[in-house]
């Protein structure tokens, strides 16, 4: 039976009988919808067109069928009337659609049968589609995993982000070094997306603020010097076994037409066009650097340009069914992903008193029922800090709101601390100094419910050094959510032969919902049939090996995989210099020891930001070493070093399936979660890891015998950098260090600043004083492997011990806990 519809019913009844029609999923009508697409969107000919023609006729039959789902939840949600959440974020790592859609909506089978009976294989067409880009790292793919979460859960949310028009770079790499190319990833068209013409807000920039009386009240009038306009473009988010399918909603920046008018009487027609054409540039380019804030005018332009946007669909849709402010907070949520949306409290604010002229109190005790803001770093360069100057001529407005703030912030606190001013300095939203700063993590802070860090360690990091004065003003607002993935896309949809023998053994597919059940194979953990199963599917290694190209590697080689970001503190100089030192030991025995060692395949992946020259110089360092040893007839195949160019969620969805060993290498209170060591783990892949971020969590649930750690503990760390010069590290790491000096790999003068950053008392991320005990656990992992039941035995109890580290653990928490969301089931 289908929803109800009320005085509507009727009406409805009709189009959806006629939808039901349309939107059959037989191979007849699935092949009669594909070819329709062929003739009449992709306008080739149905009786010749090629892969690439058929998977966009394939992707727009799925996508109708997204869309049906998603009107049928849209009208759900606006009977029922919720309390929504609104997920803020700049970036949105979502790989490719096809495939996880298809799972998602339960028509993968009947899409593939319809399909080779056309003469076209779904595998083959899945290849055709490029990725989805727009995010840096581990906070953006974090962002796509939660939508995933949130629409298969049932939440009623909507996810706000930016349409860029480039993508993260391409990374192409020649003669060893990472090359930036653009990522045009609009090029062939996105059937994705649904462009929504009428959805548009016009967002204003620059200008003057004005006093003006109005019902003998003082309100202020912000006069904008330029106007955008915000067009939506909405991508449908499926649920797993639900009909419930959400949007995430990305704004596109066009000219707007209410402004620039006389420009066009004065004769500047030309000029004029090329200046509307410039606004579009907002919402070009995703900013590549996951590291630091610049301060860029274009940079900040974006985040107010997508949050004013967001803020005004927000308040529209509130409108729309109440009248009374007062109600807000019981059906609005927002959530801040880090601190780069955090310009939607003084939006809010903005709106509240200057359209909606609630009045301070009123607005300010609205926003802080609505906001929550969750913390993925721990760096303090990575804080952003937005200068005065920049702000005060963008958005003169919103400046005077955030004064605001901070007086009255700055009143309360001086009453409760006393005038201590070291305190109130650092705790202040305005930072003094040459250059004059908003601390845009202070702004969150203040003015949110609700802090989390996104890991236990995270959040203990936070209170004692991070965020330590806050912490100790308001406790209660502290918390975390241990980050998670989704399984569907990280088992079910990148192996499906492992997907396909966990739910064989467990019985039933419940898990791909509710992933506790994963621990039910901790009961056949040392089941001989079960191993044999699990060794084959281990073999996987395989597939991996072909698209691995050129290099020459032994099947029964342990897979060694290292693929993240490029970041000093997640030292994948410590891998080379591993691997270097396992060349040069090698190189040293004799034949019989040689014949002991396990064959290693070593991978490597990951980008490096455009202006990172360190991290650009690992790069580089790896192909050097990698050109050396995979060049050495006389090692063969006992070692041999990949490194596969552009790193992105296709090429994870490749390698995490086929790797035996990860590598998670950060420097101990380093890394706030960590997300690709849950991938690895939930796919039977052991992990070689210090006690950081996440892991430590993961230590708890598969226990510390099957996992491989090594290194300082965050408590150790300052001491060990206390050190300085009287640090002790060992031979083998000066060795090491001193063949990449001497010139062994070559380009000796290159890499000299490289081991200069490495030196004893110059070593911040600790890659010499962690050198033994790396080494150590390497050699435990190699020892592992060789007994092979021993081996199979740990992957099977990570896989079952992986279940806490689901995106839905997660999302529930943050629904509870958090954002006081209630699920919203769409009848089906
Ligand atoms: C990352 C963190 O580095 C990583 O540890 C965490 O698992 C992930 O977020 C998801 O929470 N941070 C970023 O990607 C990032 O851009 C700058 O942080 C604010």
């Amino acid at each position: 039976p289908r929803l109800e519809f009320g005085e509507e019913k009727i009406k409805a009844e009709r189009m959806f009988g006629l939808m039901d029609v349309f939107l059959k999923n037989d191979p007849l009508s699935l092949q009669k919808d594909i070819l329709d697409h062929v003739e009449f969107t992709v306008a080739k000919s149905r009786f010749n067109f090629d892969d690439f023609e058929a998977y966009h006729a394939l992707a727009h039959s799925v996508r109708d069928r997204l869309i049906e789902r998603w009107h049928d939840t849209q009208i759900h949600f606006n009977r029922k009337g919720p309390k929504r959440l609104y997920f803020l974020s700049l970036e949105f790592l979502m790989g490719r659609s096809l495939s996880n859609t298809v799972i998602n909506l339960g028509v993968r089978d009947q899409f593939a049968d319809a399909l080779s009976q056309l003469g076209f294989e779904f595998e083959v067409l899945a290849e055709q589609e490029g990725d989805a880009c727009l995010g840096n790292g581990g906070l953006a793919r974090l962002s796509a995993c939660q939508m995933d979460s949130l629409a298969t859960l049932d939440y009623p949310a909507i996810g706000y982000g930016l349409r860029y028009q480039y993508g993260l770079f391409r990374q192409v790499i020649l003669d060893g070094f990472q090359h930036e190319q653009p990522d045009y990833w609009l090029n062939f068209g996105n059937p994705w997306e649904i462009e929504r013409v009428h959805i548009t807000y016009p967002v204003k920039f620059y200008g003057t603020v004005t006093d003006e009386v109005l019902n003998k009240e003082k309100h202020k009038v912000w006069v904008p010097g330029e106007v955008v306009e915000a067009v939506a473009y909405d991508n449908p988010i499926p649920g797993y076994g639900t009909r419930n399918t959400i949007v995430l909603r990305l704004w596109a920046a066009k000219p707007s037409d209410q402004h620039n008018m006389e420009s066009y009487n004065t004769g500047d027609y030309v000029d004029a066009v090329v200046n509307r054409q410039r606004a579009e540039s907002i919402s070009s380019i995703l900013y590549p650097d996951d590291r630091s804030y610049q301060g860029k005018e274009l940079q900040l332009k974006q985040r107010y340009f997508f949050v004013s946007a967001s803020v005004q669909d927000i308040i529209r849709r509130f409108k729309d069914t109440h009248k009374n402010f007062n109600e807000f907070p019981e059906k609005v949520a927002l959530q801040l992903n880090d601190t780069h949306p955090s310009l939607a409290i003084a939006e809010v604010m903005r709106v509240l008193l200057d359209e909606e002229h609630l009045g301070w109190n009123r607005a300010w005790d609205i926003i802080c029922k609505i906001f929550s803001y969750t913390t993925h770093t721990v760096s303090s360069e990575a804080m952003e800090k937005i200068p005065v100057d920049l702000m005060g001529s963008l958005l003169p407005r919103h400046l005077q709101i955030i004064y605001d703030i901070n007086f009255n912030f700055m009143e309360k606190l001086k009453k409760m601390i006393g005038l201590d001013y070291d305190r109130l300095a650092r705790m202040s939203i305005v930072e003094e100094g040459a250059v004059k700063n908003i601390r845009m993590a202070n702004l969150s802070i203040i003015c949110c419910h609700t802090v989390n860090g996104v890991s236990r360690l995270h959040l203990e990091l936070l209170k004692t050094k991070v965020f330590r004065d806050f912490y100790e003003l308001w406790p209660h607002k502290f918390h975390y959510k241990t980050n998670g993935v989704t399984q569907r896309r990280w088992i079910v949809v990148s192996n499906p032969s492992l997907c396909a023998l966990i739910s064989k053994w467990l019985g039933t597919e419940a898990w791909i919902r509710d992933i506790d059940l994963l621990i039910g194979l901790r009961d056949h953990a040392t089941n001989a049939e079960l191993h044999q199963e699990w060794k084959m599917e281990l073999c996987n290694d395989l597939m991996l090996v072909c698209t691995i190209g050129n290099v020459q590697v032994s099947l029964n080689a342990m897979f060694d995989v290292h693929t993240k970001r490029i970041h000093e503190y997640k030292r994948q100089l410590l891998n080379i210099l591993g691997i270097i030192h396992r060349y040069d030991s090698i190189k040293n025995m004799n034949k019989n020891d040689r014949k002991k060692v396990v064959p290693r395949v070593c991978i490597i992946s990951g980008k490096a930001a455009p202006g990172y020259e360190i991290a650009k110089k690992i790069i580089k360092l790896c192909h050097v070493v990698a050109e050396k040893i995979n060049n050495d007839n006389d090692i063969g195949d006992l070692l041999k070093l990949v490194f596969i160019p552009d790193y992105n969620v296709s090429v994870a969805e490749l390698v995490i399936p086929g790797a035996d060993l990860s590598q998670h290498l950060s420097t101990a209170g380093h890394e706030a979660s960590g997300t690709s060591s849950m991938k690895f783990l939930m796919n039977g892949c052991l992990l070689l890891a210090t006690e950081d971020g996440s892991t430590i969590e993961m230590i708890e649930e598969v226990g510390r015998e099957n996992m491989f750690l090594f290194g300082a503990s965050v408590n150790d760390v300052p001491a060990l950098r206390e050190k300085g010069p009287a640090l002790k590290v060992p031979l083998q790491f000066l060795r090491v260090v001193r063949m990449i000096r001497d010139g062994h790999f070559g380009l000796k003068d290159y890499f000299k600043s490289l081991c200069d950053k490495i030196e004893t008392g110059n070593d911040y991320f600790l890659v010499g004083a962690d050198f033994a005990s790396y080494l150590e656990a390497q050699a435990a992992a190699d020892k592992a492997f060789v007994d092979e039941d021993r081996w199979t035995q740990m992957s099977i109890l990570c896989a079952a011990g992986s279940g806490k580290f689901s995106s839905d653990r997660t999302i529930q928490e943050y629904a509870e806990k958090t954002w006081g969301i209630q699920p919203c089931r769409c009848p089906s």
